[in-house]
């Protein structure tokens, strides 16, 4: 009897043990990062834009929150998404640039990692890190940059198709599939990588001319004449003299033979080209030169880029609405994000890469129904090094020690900021140079209320900017009479940020820094 009753006890625990492991996956949200191309903050409703329309974003930050500080690491597309894969600075998980550069995906991944712990995960869309997804148990990317029209898929385990249709709408619709048929008894982690709203801004036929009645107001710094600022004065993304009149502005486009103008369907190149021909008319009846030119352009490139934004929001719409349909809204995290900001005509620029506000900030908002308070905004400095862990921590996963990021979930739930005491300094540093845009390598760090950056490799050159006082960052204060202790004070922490992170390159830069 005893022995029967020691089998029992042990039985008992078995399906204890069963109970609890199901208990903890049915508990456990499915999270969806919704992560779009190049979409500017400044661009979005929810983050203060009255001229554009983007309901469904402001729709999640309304019943989530809202981050008003969220810093990139290293402003470009492939290293801003190895930083999501690994929550590491780009000099840790060895992605610094888009070219040249093969993404290790033998290293430790959030994707391995929630796989690990039960999780289902997918990577559908833009990826453009140069591997394949590894860690995804599914996956449907672009390659590369992708095609806004009739786009080719990589599907597994490795095989090319060509699909019909605008990119954000094929993009969703293989999101949905998979979601229909994933295995419903675990939880899943989607990633859902939209193209949108990359150059060269290509807008979904419905809403072509959808801004035509906007004019946009020019930035106070759009004639930025970059005195005192060594870098800024050299770049070459300006709308003025970068953007080009044919496959930017679409002017006269060759549908032959350029690579994104060239998969059209017949149809399809009617109805654009005759919105295109017209636009293009513009320039020539007008003889549009000087500032009168570069100032259409800039009407253009904004209609542009948030006419392809249309697409991209609507689509959030339909897998928020596909969501609430099938249940799954209550017990799904849905987070969007940018991979960086970028520049609408902010000093002349389009593109992103600089230490400056608009491109080292990225949007990032995030609904979690029951457990952060609708309407929530985050002012604290997060950094998408953040992220990893953060959706580790929602998962209820294992974060691995050596992430360089921490969860920001404390600070997303009402819980009050004293209890956390959260980073007070955020570290940047870029090196794609001097392709495609020659914006030269930097670091620096910002506060809430300084940044402070070195320029390198031919730059050789330190900018303070207050931005409590000069928020366009417009007046680089470094080596001004008054500054000698705040400066001295934010390069000892810049300095202290590099040995945490290890930055040993960073180092060496900046010990043999010139004091200019
Ligand atoms: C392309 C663009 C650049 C852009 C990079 C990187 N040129 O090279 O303007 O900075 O991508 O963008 S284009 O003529 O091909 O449009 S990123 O978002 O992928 O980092
Ligand atoms: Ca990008």
């Amino acid at each position: 009897t005893f022995s029967l009753f020691l089998n029992l006890l042990s039985l008992l625990a078995i399906l204890c043990a069963g109970e609890t492991a199901i208990a903890q996956t049915a508990g456990r949200p499915n999270i969806i990062f919704i992560f779009s191309d190049d979409h500017a903050y400044q661009g979005i409703g929810a983050y203060g834009n009255k001229l554009v329309k983007t309901p469904n974003i402001d729709r999640i930050a309304r019943e989530g929150a809202l981050l008003t500080n969220n810093i990139v690491t290293n402003s470009i597309c492939g290293p801003s998404r190895a930083t999501l894969l690994t929550g590491k600075y780009s000099h840790t998980n060895g992605y610094k640039r888009n070219d040249r550069t093969r993404f290790d995906t033998n290293q430790t991944l959030l994707s391995k990692t929630l796989q690990q712990s039960g999780y289902q995960t997918a990577w559908i869309g833009k990826m453009h890190l140069n591997s394949l997804p590894a860690g995804f148990d599914y996956w449907n990317v672009l390659p590369d940059q992708g095609n806004y029209y009739n786009p080719d898929f990589i599907g597994q385990p490795n095989d090319t198709t060509r699909y019909n249709g605008y990119v954000s709408d094929l993009i969703t619709k293989f999101s949905v599939d998979w979601l229909e048929k994933r295995e419903n008894a675990k939880p899943f982690f989607l990633i859902v990588g939209h193209k949108a709203t990359h150059r060269e801004w290509l807008p979904d036929l419905q809403d072509l001319g959808a801004y035509d009645n906007v004019t946009f107001p020019l930035p106070a710094n759009f004639y930025d004449d970059y005195k005192g600022r060594t870098a800024a004065m050299q770049q070459d993304m300006s709308i003025e003299k970068t953007m080009r009149l044919k496959q930017d502005l679409k002017v006269d486009v060759d549908y032959e033979n350029d690579y994104a103008y060239n998969r059209f369907t017949p149809e399809q190149k009617k109805v654009f080209k005759a919105y295109y021909d017209k636009v293009g008319k513009e320039v020539t009846d007008k003889k549009l030169t000087g500032k009168a030119l570069t100032e259409w352009k800039y009407q253009r490139y904004l209609r542009d880029y948030f006419s392809v934004a249309n697409s991209l929001d609507r689509n959030i719409g339909k897998l928020l609405d596909y969501l609430d349909k099938s249940g799954l809204a209550k017990n799904t995290v849905v987070i969007y994000a940018s991979d960086q900001g970028f520049y609408l005509g902010e000093h002349g620029w389009f593109d992103k890469r600089f230490i400056y506000e608009e491109s080292l900030k990225t949007p990032f908002v995030i609904r979690y129904p029951g457990v952060i308070k609708p309407g929530r905004k985050v002012e604290d400095l997060i950094v998408n090094v953040d992220w990893a862990p953060t959706v580790l921590n929602i998962a209820g996963a294992k974060i691995p020690s050596d992430i360089q990021g921490k969860s920001f979930l404390p600070l997303l739930k009402d819980e009050p900021y004293a209890k956390t005491p959260w980073r007070k300094e955020a570290y940047y540093h870029y090196y794609e140079f001097p392709e495609p845009h020659h914006v030269y390598p930097h670091f620096g760090l910002r506060t809430s209320r300084y940044k402070l950056a070195y320029f390198y490799g031919g730059a050789d050159s330190w900018e303070l900017f207050d931005l409590e006082k000069d928020p366009t960052e417009g007046s680089n204060i470094y080596g001004k009479p008054g500054t000698e202790k705040i400066t001295a004070d934010l390069k000892e922490k810049l300095k202290a940020l590099m040995k945490e992170y290890k930055d040993e390159e960073a180092l060496k830069i900046l010990a043999g820094s010139k004091n200019i």
